[in-house]
């Protein structure tokens, strides 16, 4: 007999330590793991079973089909922004490829099932393209629709999963008998950049903003790719997971979309820097801007609009910015650097 799971791709990264996390915590004990390595320590006694391996191994993804019965899919994995602009084929058969061998296990898990299978693609501001920083500095919060020319192989990558989704979801609905059964449900979220107080990101470009804290929390100087008037929105790493578990909790008739923005606060680097330097009074943080990925950030847009997600499936961060730094961040960042 087949195990019932939820699969976490890419779990080692830093939105799966916070989505492994969390779903244990609610009481999920059906959590199913695939990341490249194996998996961190503090994350082996909340999963049912990891699975070390690739995304583009087919075979191996067979193999997992075959052992368990996976009615929910978190797509994690992905080469990030930066690191993708190193090595865009390689991202591109990470990011596009092995995006498919998912969407395609979920297809294939459906009809063995009957019964509808949860996608959820977590997607980011990075498909979104502003042609200046004029236009960036004048516009209102950015919609989903809007502005989506990216600049980067990642961005790319990232937009065109969202339209592989709808089309594998679109697609197999057609061809089902009915309308329920045998469909994948297909829901993405484009996150802001993202701030963990547990881990450091590796290769995003957004990235600037936890190197800070991370940095000065352990008394390392910091240089700032970016300038001190950089601006994006950002969010802390629970407002993240419980945005992915709220979508995927969401009703399928209160969605009018398929891909939603989400966004909580949005300082500038400098504004950053400050909170920093005001909790950690020992904070050396300084700003030499780098033209590649300070171009990269702004052509991200300054504010999002998550007005549909809040509408259709009551989204709503737990933080803002001062709350962020003192209740989740600061507390958090002292404790894992044990700090006095
Ligand atoms: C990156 O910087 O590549 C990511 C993202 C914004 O999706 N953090």
């Amino acid at each position: 007999m087949r195990k019932k799971v939820i699969l976490i791709t890419g779990a080692n990264g830093e939105v799966g330590h916070g989505l492994v996390s969390r779903l244990y915590e609610s009481g999920e004990r059906s959590i199913l793991t695939l990341d490249i390595k194996p998996l961190d320590d503090a994350l082996s006694d909340k999963v049912q079973a990891h699975v070390v391996g690739d995304i583009l191994d087919t075979a191996l993804l067979q193999r997992m089909m075959s052992e368990y019965e996976i009615n929910a899919v978190f797509h994690l994995a992905a080469l990030l922004s930066t690191r993708a602009e190193f090595t865009p084929e390689a991202a591109h058969r990470v990011n596009v490829e092995g995006t498919l061998n998912l969407l395609h296990l979920a297809v294939e898990q459906s009809r063995w099932l009957g019964y509808r299978v949860t996608f959820i693609f977590p997607s980011s501001i990075a498909v979104y393209g502003i042609p200046s920083l004029a236009i960036k500095n004048s516009i209102p919060p950015v919609k989903e629709d809007e502005y989506c020319q990216p600049t980067t192989m990642y961005g790319c990558n990232k937009l065109y999963c969202e339209h592989l989704g709808r089309y594998y979801s679109a697609y197999y609905r057609r061809l089902a008998a009915s309308p329920e059964p045998f469909t994948l449900d297909f829901r993405a979220i484009r996150f802001p950049g993202l701030i963990s107080a547990v881990t450091v990101p590796s290769g995003g470009t957004s990235d600037y903003a936890p190197e800070m804290l991370h940095s000065a929390a352990q008394g390392q100087p910091y240089n700032a790719f970016v300038d001190e008037d950089t601006r994006i929105p950002f969010m802390v790493m629970p407002d993240a997971t419980k945005a992915l578990l709220l979508l995927a909790a969401a009703p399928a008739e209160n969605l009018t979309r398929s891909i939603y923005n989400v966004t909580s606060f949005a300082p500038s680097a400098g504004e950053i820097a400050d909170i920093v330097r005001r909790a950690l009074p020992d904070a050396d943080i300084s700003f030499d801007p780098e033209s590649k990925r300070k171009d990269i950030v702004d052509s991200w847009p300054a504010q999002m609009d998550d007005t549909a997600a809040r509408r259709d499936w009551g989204w709503l961060p737990d933080y803002g910015l001062t709350s962020a730094f003192d209740d989740y961040l600061i507390p958090a960042i002292r404790q894992r650097y044990e700090m006095a």
